[in-house]
């Protein structure tokens, strides 16, 4: 049985979450918040969440473990068989995770622990938001889904990462990323109606 270590409030950690559900396997999750002890490094190295552990073995970061969970159960695949178009869909999950996600990630410290952001950083963050949207808004497809015709793994990439830096943008540099964007606007309504992604709020909020 796989264990699941962190916490819902995580989007990686309910991204990993929502996959297993789309893998319909089964799982075990184990309330682990971050840590730089040493047995939590054991498990995951930066002392983050999520990881998993597997007859003993520990892996973190979600894409790794997103690799894991594809070639251990291929079906339903969250990758196109098409291999550019697979390549495409890692592109984008790519620029979303680290274009958008972790640029707005930099306020973080100011929404969730009262730590103020300094205005440099502020707009620093907003230049780079601007500049990510640009990218990402070439390679969106949203026909309907992120990458296409199928739901697949930047359809969840795009949930729990635009999640997250909406609201970083919205409520700590006072920018709407999706006021200009209503395919990805109308793609997060979709994806939230998801039955795996639906599950994971739901057990978010009980
Ligand atoms: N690149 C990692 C990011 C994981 C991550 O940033 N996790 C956050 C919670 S969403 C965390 O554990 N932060 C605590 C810390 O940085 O110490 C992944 O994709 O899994």
């Amino acid at each position: 049985m796989i264990k699941l270590y962190g916490l819902l409030m995580s989007n990686y950690y309910s991204l990993t979450k929502a996959l297993l559900f789309e893998k319909g396997l089964e799982f075990e999750e184990v309330k682990a918040p971050p840590s730089q002890k040493d047995d939590y490094l054991r498990r995951s190295p930066m002392g983050k969440m999520p990881s998993i552990e597997v007859d003993g073995q520990f892996m973190s970061e979600s894409l790794a473990i997103f690799t894991y969970l594809e070639r251990r159960c291929p079906e339903p695949a969250m990758l196109p068989s098409d291999p550019f178009a697979a390549g495409k869909v890692m592109e984008l999950v790519n620029h979303v995770k680290l274009d958008i996600e972790l640029v707005a990630r930099r306020c973080l410290p100011e929404l969730l622990f009262g730590k103020p952001v300094s205005d440099e950083t502020k707009e620093q963050v907003k230049a780079d938001l601007a500049k990510g949207m640009k990218a990402v808004s070439r390679l969106y497809v949203c026909d309907p889904y992120a990458a296409g015709t199928e739901f697949g793994l930047a359809d969840l990439y795009t949930f729990y990462s635009f999640g997250l830096a909406g609201m970083l943008a919205k409520q700590v540099v006072g920018v709407d990323l999706l006021a200009d964007q209503p395919q990805i606007g109308g793609l997060m309504e979709l994806l939230a109606k998801r039955p795996s992604i639906a599950r994971v709020t739901a057990e978010s909020a009980g």
